[in-house]
């Protein structure tokens, strides 16, 4: 019988988000504290128990303190993420003594109207079972029964212990009551503060995330729409790119280089209204919508230049007349979208070199020029990678 590979804990918390987590060198170094907050409700915890299942996944132990949710409840939602050893995902159980009910998880906080109950059940787990990742879920629920100080104490505490045992601990906060200088503080406290928000667009709620590391010099992206899959879990989410460029560059070919599934409207191999691409890479999902390249279909081109996330401007590499025609494309769709620049048909004789372009084209000095092939699928994936990176602003 063959025996499971061992994995040793590795000193990166990894967020299964290849995107971030290679800007993040591996992930959240072990151990650090991680404020994960907002202003107004939003879908943090999905972000929380993301992150503690990923930990398991990763061979890991991950502990979750839950005040708002029976055990059974919590159990449940979180296999929507699909199965996790139940053994290795930690519950500390704070709701079963609150609906006067038995726990029927090893850990439980018996006394919830003491911060020193709570304090000690926590600690006692943290060290029993020895987490990678710790969530808190949420220091609202105690700002708002217990003294700002003694919550503030606790949360430090929480933090050492944390550090004892080489683990992330990731605290949930909503501020309600908190005034700007207490925020501060508890920033302070944090080595990564990741804020959330909700918006919503034609009906549709998008969410988003931004992560910025407290020290000098540390990371911060931009915000990053994410949406969260069963049994996949959190995935960055790029609801419009659009694949622009002039005619017979080769657009629809890109998007179906890049698609599972996609859908073409063309006549005669021209495309007369819009091509239709879904895609999916590790962590990473976007709806691309390739446009007509001919001017006489402009109208149906502004229709899909609105709420752009990002552009891949393909361009016939063999046909340096039309570049002025792409430059023109890319200002229809308007200023600051980032883009990448294909250099399509690169398999092709004559065809101009990425630096080439960028000269004649005189793009930006830090805009990438990628010589792709998209006959043959070659590089138009490392191309909406590149893109990804920088609508998440990690490049
Ligand atoms: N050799 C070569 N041919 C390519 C490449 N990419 C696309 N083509 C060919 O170029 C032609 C045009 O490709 P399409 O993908 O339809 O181009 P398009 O930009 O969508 O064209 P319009 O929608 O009419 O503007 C097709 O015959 C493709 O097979 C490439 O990388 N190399
Ligand atoms: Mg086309």
């Amino acid at each position: 019988m063959m025996t499971a590979p061992v994995r040793a804990p590795t000193a990166r918390a990894k967020t299964g988000i290849p995107v971030l987590d290679d800007r993040l060198q591996g992930g959240f170094p072990r151990p650090s504290t991680l404020l994960l907050f907002s202003d107004k409700p939003t879908e943090k915890r999905i972000f929380g128990e993301n992150f503690a299942v990923q930990g398991v996944r990763a061979g890991e132990r991950s502990m979750y303190v839950d005040f708002f949710r029976a055990p059974q409840l919590a159990r449940g939602e979180m296999k929507r993420f699909g199965s996790v050893d139940p053994a290795k995902l930690v519950l500390v159980d704070a709701t079963s003594s609150q609906l006067l009910l038995p726990s029927p998880e090893r850990y439980h906080i018996d006394d919830i109207s003491s911060l020193e109950n709570i304090r000690e059940a926590i600690i006692a787990a943290t060290r029993a079972e020895k987490p990678t990742r710790i969530i808190v879920d949420s220091m609202e629920f105690l700002m708002d029964r217990f003294p700002k100080e003694d919550v503030l104490r606790l949360w430090r505490e929480l933090i050492d212990a944390a550090r004892a045992a080489g683990a992330v601990i990731c605290f949930l906060f909503i501020n309600w009551t908190l005034a700007e200088g207490d925020l501060v503080e508890i920033r302070g406290m944090s080595d990564f503060v990741v804020e959330f928000q909700s918006s919503l667009r034609g009906g549709i709620i998008r969410n988003s995330m931004r992560i910025s590391q407290m020290a000098q010099e540390g990371i911060r992206t931009n915000w990053i729409p994410y949406t969260f899959k069963d049994l996949v879990g959190l995935t960055v989410y790029f609801p419009r790119i659009l694949v622009t460029g002039p005619f017979n560059a080769g657009k629809s070919t890109v998007v179906k280089a890049l698609s599972e599934k996609s859908v073409s409207i063309d006549r005669m191999g021209t495309t007369v209204a819009f091509d239709y691409g879904n895609v999916n890479i590790t962590g990473i999902e976007a709806e691309i919508f390739g446009t007509p390249g001919q001017e006489r279909f402009e109208f149906i081109f502004k229709i899909f230049a609105r709420e752009v996330s990002g552009i891949l401007l393909v361009i016939d590499a063999t046909h340096p007349d039309e570049l002025p025609r792409a430059k023109q494309m890319l200002d229809l769709v308007g200023p600051k979208i980032p883009f990448v620049v294909l250099a399509n048909k690169s398999d092709l004789a004559g065809a101009l070199s990425p630096s080439d372009i960028s000269r004649r084209m005189d793009l930006p000095p830090d805009t990438p020029v990628m010589p792709t092939v998209a006959t043959e699928s070659r590089g138009v994936r490392d191309a909406l990678l590149i893109l990804a990176e920088m609508i998440i602003g990690v490049r």
